[in-house]
């Protein structure tokens, strides 16, 4: 390592992960901000080499600039787009992420999250732990899954697992992308208001990042309109998260499953008090098997860099 230079680790990580980096890599870490890390980075910024982290944290273009010597940004996670690529690109930096690995759970979670938004299970299992079942009865029909016209906004890796989950449960499925996606039966619709105002569910699955930022907007939410439901496991980002608050409490939407939000971990308050919403705190890779699966890759993508420069999984835009 001594020709790459140092290694930093960056935000918090799999406490595995930190421990590896710690021990077998002599890695430092990156106090969090203030004075600190002004000092440290003062101190330590011109010998790190490779920054591992996380789609939590990243490396944006004020850490990437007090660290001259950086050659290669290796995330955990699929989502990268708290690092700064374009400038990494300029840099002839590289990143890595870990695709493929976290498909399956997070395609798991987007089924859970409708499956309980439409059937009210989260909020049928609160209406049973308060003692309500005996003195007020059964609880109100709910919306079926089965046969739900579902709409999956972004169909890359992510987007056709959702896809084939729903298929199986006789939904038809209908997508925007960024391009029709060639060799695919599902319908191609050609804006997200489109997509929306032909669908039961909106499922949410593009990357983050400047390219899709409120790509979901108020006008998109309005179409899927009071019938419809938006499922969210990319970035909270991709939604305008104010006009989707103000459309569940008002009936402008009949319900929503949210592992993303704009600030996380701030869930906006109006949203707690409605049994419409499902609210998990970004769990849609968070087993196990997967998440180790991901410390593989991502520590398979940092013993290929250290030992010839090159990453096993390169983001796309590294070409
Ligand atoms: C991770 C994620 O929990 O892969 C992603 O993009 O959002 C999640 O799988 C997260 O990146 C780890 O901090």
């Amino acid at each position: 390592t001594a020709a790459v230079g140092r290694i930093l680790a960056v935000g918090s990580l799999k406490p595995s992960l930190a421990q590896t980096l710690s021990t077998t890599y002599d890695a430092l870490v990156l106090p969090k901000e203030g004075p600190e890390r002004d000092r440290f980075l003062t101190e330590y910024g011109g010998e790190i080499g490779v920054v591992v982290t996380s789609g939590r944290a990243g490396v944006a273009a004020e850490l990437m600039t007090a660290l001259p010597r950086l050659g290669a940004v290796v995330n955990f996670g699929v989502g990268y787009d708290t690092t700064d690529v374009a400038l990494a690109l300029e840099r002839g930096i590289v990143v890595s992420n870990t695709p493929d690995v976290l498909t399956d759970c997070v395609a798991d979670t987007a089924l859970g999250l409708t499956l309980d938004v439409l059937r009210g299970l989260s909020a049928a299992d609160r209406y049973v732990r308060a003692g309500r079942w005996p003195g007020e009865g059964p609880v109100p029909l709910a919306r079926r899954v089965s046969g739900a016209r579902i709409g999956v906004l972004g169909l890359g890796r992510i987007g056709r697992a959702i896809a084939t989950r729903f298929a199986a449960m006789g939904c038809p499925i209908s997508y925007h992308s960024r391009r029709e996606v060639p060799g695919v039966d599902y319908a191609y619709a050609a804006s997200p208001a489109e997509l929306a105002a032909s669908v039961d569910v909106l499922v949410v699955a593009t990357s983050g990042g400047a390219a899709t930022s409120g790509l979901v907007s108020r006008e998109v939410l309005e179409a899927l309109g009071p019938q419809g439901y938006l499922v969210n496991i990319a970035r909270g980002s991709v939604v305008d998260e104010a006009a989707l608050v103000d459309l569940l409490t008002n009936g402008g939407l009949a319900g929503a499953g949210l592992d993303v939000f704009a600030a996380e971990p701030h869930v906006p308050e109006p949203l707690l008090a409605l049994d419409n919403v499902v609210l998990t705190p970004h769990l849609a890779s968070g087993t196990v098997q997967t998440r180790d699966e991901m410390e593989r890759l991502t520590l398979d993508n940092l013993t290929a860099y250290l030992a010839h420069g090159k990453l096993v999984t390169p983001v796309p835009e590294m070409g």
